[in-house]
């Protein structure tokens, strides 16, 4: 622990191929759902802020979307540019792999990375899936040859072996003061959070027939003088055929996602909430730099 005198602050990266944990990871870390997570890979598109104060040191740990390369949609060229911009801007990093070894992914990320594992913690995520945890020494003989600073094996969604991990984290944070105030636990507004929020039940609902270009907007959000919210969310879609995917049969998928976003809501806001969910198409947003704007992507 440090003096009072010499307290650390950083920012901290965390990257890693999709669906890895990263999410999962940075709200256990910061002890609070501040990314959205999903069974299905690419959950996250945005750079998302969680703060963790211990003592007088603070890490800020940015989330990022899975760093791969794909389809050359605006959209995916913005979310590289979210991984590129927070590695530059970091001091350390958290490379997040799965604990079942690493995959063409990660080695790909390992190259990119090159000098800059020496400021690198590779995270052992989801280690409560290895039925036999010896499993784990081969992998960890291979991790010794990658000149990185450590790594630590964990499960994020288990919540085992975390305090490992921020103890790595905090001793590799160079000193300085905190830049948050100790109450922030997010750069994110509740608009953001909201909008997330019905995103990732909306993946959870669909499952295997997400449509790519689905998105969700807060056209408006207000507390009425009783303290209620009032949200009203637009869902978009890119194809006008994925309408009745998103509505289900008699509009049950998309009251079942209303209820589910309404109660996690009502959960955050510490109030009760009446949301409007309502379903629009635009064609190709998902390909346009200017509708991507509109919509608050940032590459930032
Ligand atoms: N068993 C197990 N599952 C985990 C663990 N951590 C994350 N998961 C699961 O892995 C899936 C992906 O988790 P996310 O946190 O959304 O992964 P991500 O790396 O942020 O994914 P993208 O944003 O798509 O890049 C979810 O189903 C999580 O519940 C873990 O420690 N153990
Ligand atoms: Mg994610």
């Amino acid at each position: 622990m440090n003096t009072a005198n010499n307290p650390k602050f950083g920012e901290v990266a965390i990257i890693g191929r999709p669906n890895v944990g990263k999410s999962t990871l940075i709200n256990a870390l910061v002890g609070e759902k501040i990314s959205i997570t999903s069974a299905k890979p690419h959950t996250t598109r945005h750079r998302v802020l969680g703060i963790l104060n211990q003592g007088l040191n603070q890490a800020v740990f940015v989330d990022t979307p899975g760093h791969e390369r794909r389809s050359n949609r605006a959209l995916h060229r913005l979310m590289a540019r979210v991984v590129h911009h927070a590695l530059e801007s970091c001091d350390l990093i958290l490379l997040v792999v799965e604990a079942t070894g690493l995959t063409d992914a990660d080695h790909k990320i390992v190259e990119l990375l090159g000098e800059r594992l020496a400021d690198t913690i590779i995270v052992v995520n989801k280690i409560d899936k290895l039925k036999h945890i010896d499993t784990l020494l081969p992998f960890l003989a291979q991790l010794q040859t990658i000149p990185c600073a450590a790594f630590v094996p964990i499960s994020a969604k288990r919540r085992i072996s975390l305090e490992q991990l921020s103890k790595a984290i905090f001793a590799a944070l160079p000193a300085g003061p905190a830049m948050f105030p100790i109450e922030m636990t997010t750069d994110r507004d509740l608009a953001f959070r909201a909008a997330e929020l019905i995103r990732e039940k909306l993946i959870d609902a669909m499952y295997q027939e997400v449509p790519y270009g689905l998105t969700v907007e807060i056209e408006h959000m207000s507390q009425n003088d009783e303290g209620r919210w009032l949200i009203h969310a637009l869902i978009w879609i890119e194809k006008e055929s994925h309408k009745s995917i998103v509505i289900g049969k008699q509009g049950q998928r998309l009251k079942a996602v209303g209820t589910k976003a309404r109660l996690e809501l009502v959960e955050i806001l510490n109030a009760s909430v009446h949301l409007e969910l309502w379903v629009k198409v635009r064609e190709h947003w998902s390909d346009s730099e200017q509708e991507l704007h509109r919509l608050g992507f940032d590459s930032l």
